[in-house]
């Protein structure tokens, strides 16, 4: 073997297999530091809990006074936080039909709506009971730049209560929301509000 003046010009001319696998003498060497200290690391964790401190007293009381602490933080902002959310019960929905004006039955079939009532004054709200007779349907309702007020599904089998203040006159539309067959665009009504 023959290294010195030739080692260099050796290096140059190794293949790309060769250098492949000086490559993964490296990696392998790198893996070896790093699992070694991995290993040191848990040697000095197994040491150290090797040492028992005789007295826990001191730690035991600081770690209920932290318990302590937070149990209390808990309660001074939970307690507000619930009672917050339950001031509003009954909420809206779940009293909704005393608050209407009107109740109006709406129902998607393939490929058309069936609305029981389709004028209204402004301000009115009105309480839309929405179901289907098919297939899913989306009962969305639009304002006249198309901009979505209301929306709810049209199941066939259950009713949706859907409450929609009319505050604004206008032409407002029905537009299916749920893909529901080839003649899904077509499913299209209109509100009038005076
Ligand atoms: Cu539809």
């Amino acid at each position: 073997m023959q290294y010195g003046g030739e080692s260099l010009s050796f290096l140059c001319h190794l293949t790309p297999e060769e250098i492949a696998m000086v490559e993964q003498e490296a990696v392998w060497l790198v893996t070896l530091v790093l699992m070694s200290a991995v290993l040191c690391v848990f040697i000095f964790v197994y040491a150290r809990s090797q040492i028992r401190q005789e007295d826990y007293t001191p730690l035991k009381d600081r770690a209920y006074r932290i318990r302590a602490r937070f149990f209390w933080l808990l309660v001074v902002t939970l307690i507000p936080a619930a009672l917050y959310n339950l001031i509003d019960l009954p909420y809206p929905a779940a009293n909704a039909a005393s608050q209407v004006d009107e109740v109006v039955d709406a129902r998607g079939f393939q490929w058309r709506w069936e609305i029981g009532k389709t004028e209204f004054k402004t301000g009115q709200t009105v309480l839309f009971r929405v179901s289907a007779d098919d297939v899913n349907h989306g009962f969305g309702v639009y304002d006249e730049s198309l901009r979505l007020v209301a929306q709810t599904q049209a199941m066939p089998g259950y009713t949706n209560a859907l409450r929609v203040r009319f505050d604004k006159p206008g032409t407002y539309k029905v537009l299916c929301m749920e893909y529901c067959g080839t003649a899904h665009h077509g499913m299209i009504s209109e509100l009038q509000v005076k």
